[in-house]
């Protein structure tokens, strides 16, 4: 076998604690696969997995175990050289679930596929832009006169789109405040998971303030709920959680369980499958943009690529490091008018510096 993997497990203290309707964070556990060629290149891919099973099913300690367990001897057979992006995705498809842990082991082999053709994953995916507009995510403050410092502090930065964590107690009064704030800012809320079906006319107090959508209102498998709220309520309705796949993707669009969509590549298995998202999106009308898990520099390196196709017409949550980070594992990624540099370079463009993983690395394991 010429190609193994390096699985490094960091932990980076937040500079500031990240609360959402699931939980509180105030370190992020960051989980790094390396592909390693024989030849000595490197491929790198983040898996986005939380601590506990708060956004997800999937959680760090058992997206490590799976990788080790079966999804790394289901690519051994591929491993001689550097395997087909295609390959990847479809050996790795015999195993269910687990989108997040194949999206970091596919990342990292794609990173190391395309370092070989030196082509960018920009380009491999077919970006048509060099840098993207930010916005960023707020959490849940433990008071009003603190939201409205922390906002005030990303505008003043120059994000160009706030969004709001919201959940049932922390939600119309938020949204008020800020847009009296800033009548004119791009503002978005994020609810994960934390309303029922029941809830249609409380979040349709929402519509006054002018919001581009409310994304998950409801638990990840609730379609019907989903389209049941979008019709007593204005605001666009996004799908973050309940999008798993292309056919997911399908099926909500047509439902009317949604009419944007937040892509995350961990969320939907890797870059191929939230590309193919993106087609679909496209050629049905539906603005899609670009989430994001916490990602340290490698994994923001590649979702910078991704956000720069076509479809991506409203800010992601492709944050500047310092929104999350006093030091980043690469060099940082700094914000420029509201925006974002799209890493040309090979591959994901970016690496680790040695320092900075070896300091914040708890432990590594070769599989
Ligand atoms: C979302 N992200 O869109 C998520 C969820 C999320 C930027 O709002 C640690 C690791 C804490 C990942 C909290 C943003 C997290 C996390 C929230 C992801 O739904
Ligand atoms: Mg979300």
């Amino acid at each position: 076998m010429t190609i193994s993997f390096q699985i490094h497990s960091l932990e980076i203290p937040l500079v500031r604690p990240f609360r959402t309707s699931f939980g509180s964070q105030s370190v992020r556990d960051v989980v790094l696969v390396e592909a390693v060629s024989d030849s000595g290149v490197s491929g790198w891919g983040e898996c986005v997995t939380m601590a506990w099973p708060g956004y997800s099913a999937e959680y760090t300690s058992g997206a490590i175990d799976v990788m080790q367990k079966f999804l790394i001897p289901t690519l051994e057979p591929l491993l001689e050289t550097s395997p087909e992006p295609d390959a990847v995705r479809s050996a790795l498809s015999v195993m269910q679930g687990h989108p997040m842990a194949k999206s970091a082991l596919s990342t990292a082999l794609l990173d190391l596929w395309l370092k070989e053709r030196e082509t960018s994953l920009a380009n491999y995916l077919g970006a048509v832009k060099d840098k993207v507009d930010c916005g960023v995510s707020v959490g849940i403050p433990s008071s009003i006169d603190s939201l409205l410092e922390e906002v005030g502090s990303y505008v003043d930065q120059g994000y160009k789109r706030i969004k709001l964590k919201i959940e049932p107690g922390w939600d119309i009064d938020a949204v008020r405040q800020v847009r009296n704030a800033w009548p004119e800012m791009l503002l978005q809320v994020d609810a994960n998971q934390a309303y029922e079906r029941t809830d249609g006319a409380h979040l349709a107090q929402l519509d006054q303030y002018d919001l581009l959508l409310i994304e998950q209102p409801l638990p990840e498998d609730d379609f019907l709920g989903h389209a049941m709220i979008s019709r007593e309520v204005n605001t666009p309705i996004c799908l973050d959680e309940s999008i798993l796949s292309v056919a997911s993707a399908q099926g909500a669009i047509e439902f009317g369980a949604t009419t944007i969509i937040n892509i995350k590549p961990g969320r939907v298995g890797g870059y191929l499958t939230a590309k193919e998202i993106h087609d679909l999106c496209v050629g049905q009308g539906i603005p899609v943009w670009c989430g994001g898990m916490l990602e340290t520099g490698i994994g923001r390196a590649a979702n910078l690529a991704l956000a720069a196709l076509p479809g991506f017409v409203l800010p992601g949550d492709t944050s500047a490091s310092n929104r999350y980070y006093a030091e980043d594992v690469t060099q940082p990624f700094v914000l420029d008018n509201g925006q974002l540099p799209v890493p040309s370079k090979p591959g994901i463009g970016i690496e680790p510096i040695p320092e900075n993983l070896e300091a914040m690395r708890t432990a590594v394991i070769t599989a």
